[in-house]
């Protein structure tokens, strides 16, 4: 083993500790500590035994293993765990020395971290992981940001231990890790993949529930069409579990049918539709991902409200093959929604901090080693590569023509949806998102009005210049004194 090791990996959970075995199988050498240090003694002893692996008992005895400049890497709960953990470490360093968040911090807290650091010389690195605890052990998606001037120290280290996919020759040497950019955009583009993740998840939920409501299909006849369909451009690690799942058995029957319909969140789904809200971008779909799980886990109430509540008995009549074929289409326009909304997300918060995103890369750095991982991803990574100003992946050409030609089952899908009384709440908002998106024309006319009418808000008018703005005293009774015109 080196004398000095290349990198220490504070935080010996799942995370950490695959993270380490997956450093030092790729030829690094890592200093493993752990807040108690008994986790570091049975690591040592277990699953780091023979590696390029040493422990640290003490944060002194960390530091001073560290080749310069030292990079140290913490992978311990988010919040602030790691704002202690940084104040313990901080009198330890020299300037130069890098502190690497790995955690699912909040992208505010890697800006100020970043910010704070770079005062004391030191250079922080927010950076999001992805991949759970497989993806860290055998090669996660990796999401970098903060101060650019560690990123020549991570990169090898970094892009080394990240999944890997086919590059332009085909071979599988494409890292799926870059610099994402400035402050916290690190952390703010792994946030937005956890929001998509929440889009694309409940998505297939609702393609399930069709069948298996409407179509009234068997756990083994759902499982071969996720097989079927992860064969086409829906081809994703989440709609092959997805198959996975319907195939596993408990005493012969579909353990799936078995679980609780109430579903949980830690959320990163809540924190990016709250920063969609916060930066004024229609992020729908993802926004009823997360609602969608809030309202499964009201489920008494939903259960009372079964019994009082009346709808239409769900009955399908036609072709069942073509509607499964509509299904298939329905799901594939609404994912180019969600991403669509998500990469309009990053746009939006890029101008708004400052930050430069590649959004081709960042395709890249989600086509392997992440949950929200496909094939759908290259061609987004096109989109980008081709107009690195495209302002709504709706615009590219490719995409365009996928919906378009998915359009008509689409729209059949939400109508037998509606007509039967099932709930498919993102497969609908990201259809009407879509009619949304290409209507010159929307109703917003008469808001204005009402806003000018009640509150004298003001409003600019088709035949004026943009940016005049007049007010109307409708009703006789108001002054001529107009509210100031701010949007928010
Ligand atoms: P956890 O999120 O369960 O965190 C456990 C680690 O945090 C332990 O090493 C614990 O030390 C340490 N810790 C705590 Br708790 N408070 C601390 C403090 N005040 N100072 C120092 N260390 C402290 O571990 P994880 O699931 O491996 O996740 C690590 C990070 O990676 C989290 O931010 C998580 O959100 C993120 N992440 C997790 C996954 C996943 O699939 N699990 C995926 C992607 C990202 P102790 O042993 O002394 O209690």
């Amino acid at each position: 083993m080196k004398e000095l090791s290349d990198i220490a990996v504070v935080g010996l959970a799942v995370m950490g500790e695959n993270l380490i075995l997956n450093m030092a199988s790729k030829g690094f050498t890592v200093t493993a500590f752990n807040r108690s240090y008994d986790k570091v003694e049975r690591f040592l002893s277990g699953r780091a035994q023979g590696k390029t692996i040493r422990g640290a008992d003490s944060i002194e005895s960390l530091v001073a293993s560290l080749e310069k400049p030292r990079k140290i890497m913490l992978m311990v709960k988010s919040g602030q765990p790691v704002d202690d953990f940084i104040e313990k470490l901080v009198p330890h360093l020299d300037e130069g020395d890098i502190i690497i968040d790995g955690g699912n911090s909040q992208f505010e807290d890697s800006d100020r971290r970043t910010a704070a650091l770079a005062e004391k010389g030191l250079l922080y690195v927010g950076s999001g992981v992805s991949g759970g605890e497989e993806g860290a052990l055998k090669g996660p998606s990796i999401m970098p940001g903060g101060d650019e001037r560690a990123w020549p120290s991570l990169k090898p280290i970094f892009q080394g231990i990240s999944a890997k996919v086919a590059d332009e020759n085909g071979e599988l040497t494409a890292p799926c890790c870059d610099w994402v950019g400035d402050g916290g955009s690190g952390h703010f583009v792994k946030m937005v993949h956890n929001g998509i993740e929440y889009g694309d998840m409940q998505l297939i939920c609702e393609a399930y529930l069709l069948m298996r409501d409407l179509l009234g299909m068997t756990a083994d006849e759902i499982k071969e069409v996720f097989v079927e369909w992860n064969n086409t451009e829906l081809s994703s690690y989440l709609i092959e579990i997805t198959a996975d799942i319907f195939g596993y058995k408990e005493d012969g029957k579909a353990l799936v049918e078995s679980i609780l319909d109430t579903a949980g969140q830690k959320g990163t789904g809540k924190w990016t539709g709250v920063t969609a809200l916060h930066l004024g971008v229609p992020l729908t779909l993802i926004g009823e991902a997360v609602f969608a799980r809030c309202l499964s886990a009201i489920k008494e109430e939903r259960v009372d409200a079964s019994s009082v509540l009346k709808g239409p008995k769900p009955e399908f009549k036609g072709d069942r093959q073509a509607f499964l074929n509509s299904l298939k289409d329905a799901l594939l326009a609404s994912k180019i929604v969600s991403y669509a909304q998500g990469f309009a997300l990053m746009r939006e918060a890029a101008k708004e901090y400052n930050w430069k995103l590649n959004y081709g890369a960042i395709a890249l750095m989600w086509r392997g080693g992440c949950i929200i991982r496909s094939v759908f991803l290259d061609n987004i990574k096109t989109a980008f590569d081709k107009d690195e100003n495209l302002r709504n992946l709706l615009l590219d050409e490719y995409f365009a023509d996928v919906v378009q030609n998915a359009q008509q089952g689409w729209r059949e899908v939400i109508a037998q949806a509606a007509v039967n009384g099932i709930s498919v709440p993102c497969l609908a908002s990201a259809l009407t998102y879509f009619d949304g998106y290409r209507t010159a024309n929307l109703p917003a006319n008469l808001l204005q009005a009402q806003r000018d009418y009640f509150g004298a808000h003001t409003y600019e008018r088709k035949d004026k210049n943009r940016g005049e703005f007049f007010h109307t005293n409708w009703t006789g009774r108001g002054g001529d004194t107009a509210s100031t015109t701010y949007d928010v």
